[in-house]
């Protein structure tokens, strides 16, 4: 059995004071088995990269880190990553900005991760590289002489050609990439992306098992959508939906309905959008005035880039605005409150809400809608309203599925969720639930990880129902 070694930016060590709120580590624990390595960025900014990892283990899981020189960071991941990249990718080409300086900063701390990972690998090991900061990671650990199988899988979406030529430096980036063996994406769509990209920039087309040859290596796209764990989350939301939080909140609401919303604050979610969908809704709707209420759970992302903190600024101003314009002393349409809170917590609340809003402009999958699903009550379920470029669209059709860039169709929506009857939303929550269990966590990295397999990997079925 090959050991499976994962590379990602971020570490999700256990006991952690800061772990970052996302969704990486939350699909990832299911492919962990004792013996495993977790290889990536310890989260500390240094005067020097490191070029040796610092070490600790786990529940049996070993965990390597390096810290990172600030001059790195700034280029590596404020600067590429996500100021280039990360817009392009979510289809934000007006947000990109390409520094000749920030993509070798790029290319040096991926050169960096594969050499302090390379002197760390066995022969028998099998590599799971993760997201976009680490597109060169494969590349590099080709040229330390790594010959074991390499994958990669990609946490956002994919672009087509048109978009991603963009992207100064496209073609080497692209040629990078391909030093893996299996590169893996949430949806057809942008797997399909992918090859065509490769079609356009490196003049090689893939078969119809989406197989192609570059430069000798034989290279699997597949596609693989993330899940969750929906049995421990269920029982999650069902301890925790009568704690003490959740019994304050279901107080709080005097047994009026609930919208809820839970994303990272990031401006790929969609959030000034959704509140002004609910703008709409008090607007057109007057008969849920004084009683339907939003809870919007926004954790603070990537706080260094002038992006993010503009769009938490807007938020807060439009939050401000709807809030002035129909609050009553006795209340308040939005409940607004930036900062991460505790996971057990969070799956109480969605389970007593009626509304779950998931509306991100553009998101590789989107796991809180999953949760969300996992977390009702079949016998009184809430409604999933889902963007339509959510990658989590293409399996979840049984949503109410929106175009988030139309305040008044989600605002209808909303209004539809908000006064459907029971039959109806527990038709839709049957088949909803079906489907996240039919793309679990485990399955997801099972999948990946016997694409990825030197020999088959022989595990039990999936027991996730
Ligand atoms: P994210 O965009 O970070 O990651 P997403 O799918 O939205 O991931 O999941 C976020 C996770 O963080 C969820 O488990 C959610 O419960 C948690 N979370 C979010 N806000 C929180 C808060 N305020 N407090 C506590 N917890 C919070 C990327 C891609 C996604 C993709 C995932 C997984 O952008 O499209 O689904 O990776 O591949």
């Amino acid at each position: 059995m090959p050991r499976l070694v994962i590379v990602s930016n971020r570490v999700p060590i256990p006991g952690d004071r800061n772990p970052a709120a996302g969704g990486l580590a939350v699909g990832l624990a299911d492919a962990l088995t004792e013996g495993s390595l977790w290889f990536g960025w310890s989260g500390r900014r240094a005067s020097t990269t490191s070029e040796h990892p610092a070490i600790v283990s786990a529940h049996g899981v070993t965990y390597a880190t390096i810290d990172i020189a600030e001059i790195d960071y700034r280029h590596y991941y404020t600067g590429f990553a996500n100021g280039a990249l990360y817009p392009l990718l979510l289809y934000r080409l007006g947000l990109m900005s390409f520094r000749q300086e920030d993509y070798a900063g790029y290319r040096t701390v991926n050169r960096a991760f594969a050499t302090v990972l390379a002197p760390l690998l066995r022969p028998d090991d099998m590599i799971w590289v993760h997201d976009y900061q680490l597109f060169a990671v494969g590349h590099e650990l080709r040229a330390c002489g790594v010959e074991q199988r390499i994958g990669f899988f990609l946490h956002t979406p994919f672009v087509p050609p048109p978009l991603f030529c963009a992207l100064p430096r496209a073609v080497e980036l692209l040629e990078a990439l391909c030093a893996c063996d299996v590169i893996g994406f949430h949806t057809h769509d942008y797997r399909e992306a992918f090859l065509q990209c490769v079609r356009v920039l490196l003049n090689i087309e893939a078969d119809s098992e989406a197989t192609f040859t570059y430069r000798g290596r034989v290279i699997q796209a597949i596609v693989a959508p993330i899940g969750i764990d929906v049995a421990a989350f269920t029982a999650m939301a069902t301890r925790n939906a009568t704690s003490v939080a959740a019994n304050s909140l279901m107080q709080s609401l005097g047994g009026r309905p609930l919208g809820i919303s839970v994303d990272r604050l990031d401006y790929a979610k969609g959030l000034p959008n959704r509140i002004q969908a609910v703008d709409r809704l008090l607007a057109q709707y007057p008969e849920h005035r004084k009683r339907v209420t939003f809870l919007q759970i926004a954790a603070p992302s990537r706080e260094e880039l002038a992006d993010y903190r503009g769009l938490r600024r807007e938020l807060d101003r439009t939050v401000g605005e709807v809030n002035g314009r129909y609050s009553e002393a006795d209340w308040t349409p939005i409940r607004h409150i930036t900062r991460a809170i505790r996971r057990s917590s969070l799956a109480g609340f969605y389970r007593l809400a009626r509304l779950g809003i998931v509306t991100p402009l553009r998101d590789g999958m989107n796991l809180v809608a999953k949760e969300f699903i996992a977390a009702q009550n079949p016998a009184d379920p809430g409604v999933l309203i889902l963007s339509r470029f959510a990658g989590a669209a293409e399996e979840l059709t049984d949503a109410l599925i929106v175009n988030p860039f139309d305040a008044d169709e989600v605002a209808n929506a909303m209004h539809l969720g908000i006064n459907m009857p029971l039959d109806e939303r527990q038709s839709r929550h049957k088949a909803l639930l079906a489907s996240i269990r039919g793309s679990s966590a485990r399955r997801f990295c099972q999948h990946f990880l016997e694409v990825l397999s030197p020999q088959p990997v022989h595990s039990a079925e999936p027991t996730d129902v």
